[in-house]
């Protein structure tokens, strides 16, 4: 009788421990697929978020000091210029401020939001300042009221610059051409030609309040208001100094760009504070997303 007792008890045993052995096999098993399938989803998420683009800069005395950069990164856009031609799916856009010569020297003055390039080339061009100017270096001395305006700038495009007035800050949010700003964009990315672009510079290192930050910027936005990038450009202190900075991302991703020129709206002389310019926008064509 005890021994059919314990025969029995062992055999429920065995068939409990089969059972817990069966759970823990699927139990594993099922952690296994859930390990597995979690970091496959993340790394693929993180990919996308936070795919670091190909930065193209150069800085120097004369526009032959960054023309090969700028030349390279028009390649990376797509080759072609799509000027104002709509119904384009590659290649890319560009704004040289210069009014379609190269000896237009009349200084042009417009509010917030610059329309002008919405329709014709995918660009609404904003900023919390009062307005935009186009005008050679001379116009901006006259605009700006600051008479070393006229000598400090230099063109990389002849003969006129580009600047917000009252900010220091512009933002390009990015349409299809062609659709009046009405269908929203995306573009692989965004490059800027700035003129003198001093900090960081290696001579205020031993300034106490040090001020070794990059003055002037861009950041790079998703269609979610997600900040996918930021680059700074390149210094090249003195004056008149050509910087340009540019991105590439595998694929339309960015929305909206912030352009930081220099560290203060324009006005200032460019001693103790950073005064920046800029010249040609070049960007990958804007694409319905
Ligand atoms: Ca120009
Ligand atoms: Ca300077
Ligand atoms: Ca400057």
């Amino acid at each position: 009788m005890k021994q059919n007792v314990e025969l029995l008890l062992n055999k429920a045993q065995s068939r409990l421990t089969n059972k817990l052995l069966t759970l823990a096999l699927a139990a594993s098993t099922g952690f296994t697929c859930l390990a597995s399938a979690q970091p496959a989803l993340a790394q693929s998420d993180d990919a996308k978020r936070f795919e670091t683009p190909t930065v193209f800069q150069a800085a120097g005395p004369s526009a032959a000091s960054i023309q090969s950069t700028v030349d390279q990164y028009r390649a990376a856009l797509g080759a072609a210029n799509n000027g104002n031609n709509p119904g384009q799916t590659s290649g890319h856009r560009e704004i040289n401020w210069d009014g379609g010569s190269p000896t237009n020297a009349t200084t042009s003055l417009s509010g917030t939001p610059l329309t002008t390039f919405l329709n014709t080339r995918g660009a609404n061009i904003t900023t919390r300042g009062s307005g935009f100017v186009q005008a050679p270096p001379s116009g901006l001395a006259d605009t700006f009221g600051n008479s070393s305006y006229a000598t400090i700038f230099r063109v990389f495009s002849p003969l006129r610059l580009f600047s917000p007035i009252g900010s220091n800050v512009t933002e390009v949010g990015f349409s299809v051409p062609g659709s009046n700003g009405n269908t929203p964009a995306t573009s692989t990315g965004f490059g800027v030609v700035f003129t003198d672009v001093d900090s960081p510079d290696g001579s205020r290192l031993r300034d106490r309040t040090g001020n070794r930050h990059a003055s002037t910027l861009i950041e790079y936005y998703g269609t979610h208001g997600d900040l996918l990038f930021t680059s700074n450009a390149p210094a090249s202190p003195g004056d008149g100094n050509l910087s340009f900075i540019g991105v590439v991302f595998g694929d339309a991703r960015v929305a909206r760009v912030r352009i930081i020129a220099g560290d203060v709206a324009p006005g200032p002389n460019d001693d103790r504070k950073d005064i920046v310019m800029m010249d040609d926008f070049l960007y990958g064509e804007p694409t319905p997303y």
